[in-house]
């Protein structure tokens, strides 16, 4: 029930559905399909909403207790969402975090290399938003063991709970692969449990969609 769902979880539900980020309708998802809920953390697009969902993300990096030694967003929609998790998990645990992100183009000028802030070294958390199938884990991984930094897990606002290709989930591919956890604010479980309580949305259509491609 909502009173053993993590308030923080439950108020980032409201907030996505406040700021129009969490949707209900009909959308074609990267991996094609038709899905009854899409969820666009690019909407997240002021000042204060960006400042919020940093606390989310410090929150759950809190709760997730993997304590990295840094924090890397890939580029670009993890480059603010690195900087706005960095500044609220300082805030909110006074350890003042160092993070860093790539560039997606080489520079031809100025100073060389694609990485930008603190210099990769430790135990790294990558940062992104929702993973589906998981393909753009394995090139932050690739990036971090090149500098002979340690992936020591992924942290996304959404995890959709959905099969692969093959019947495992996207996360549990991305674990299983690379050795780490891949730790989320939500699930789609969390947004049934959300929707069935306090929404006039229909959920059926949502258990429908996860009947078929949940995991
Ligand atoms: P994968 O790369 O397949 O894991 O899909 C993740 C990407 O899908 C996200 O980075 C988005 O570009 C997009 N996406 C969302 O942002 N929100 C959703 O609810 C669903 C998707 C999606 O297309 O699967």
């Amino acid at each position: 029930s909502l009173k053993i769902m993590l308030n923080y979880k439950k108020d980032f539900i409201g907030y996505a559905l406040d700021c129009g980020v969490l949707k209900f309708g009909e959308f074609v998802l990267k991996s094609g399909r038709v899905s009854p809920y899409f969820f666009n953390t690019g909407l997240f697009n002021t000042g204060m909403q960006l400042a919020k969902l940093g606390e989310f993300y410090a929150k759950a990096l809190v709760e997730s207790g993997l304590n990295p030694d840094i924090l890397y967003g890939p580029a670009y929609k993890g480059i603010p969402l690195v900087s706005a998790t960095a500044i609220a998990y300082a805030r909110l645990t006074t350890e003042d975090i160092p993070f860093a992100f790539n560039r997606k183009e080489a520079k031809d000028h100025g100073e060389g290399g694609y990485l930008v802030g603190s210099p990769l070294q430790g135990r790294v958390l990558i940062l992104d938003d929702v993973i589906t199938a998981g393909t753009s884990v394995k090139e932050s991984v690739d990036i971090i063991k090149n500098a002979d930094a340690t992936p020591v897990g992924v942290l996304i606002a959404l995890d959709r709970q959905e099969k692969g290709n093959n019947d495992t989930s996207a996360i549990q591919e991305v674990s299983i692969l690379f050795q780490i956890p891949v730790v989320s604010i939500i699930t789609l479980a969390d947004i049934i449990e959300y929707t069935k309580l306090s929404s006039n949305y229909s959920v059926d259509v949502i258990l429908a969609y996860q009947q078929r491609y949940g995991i």
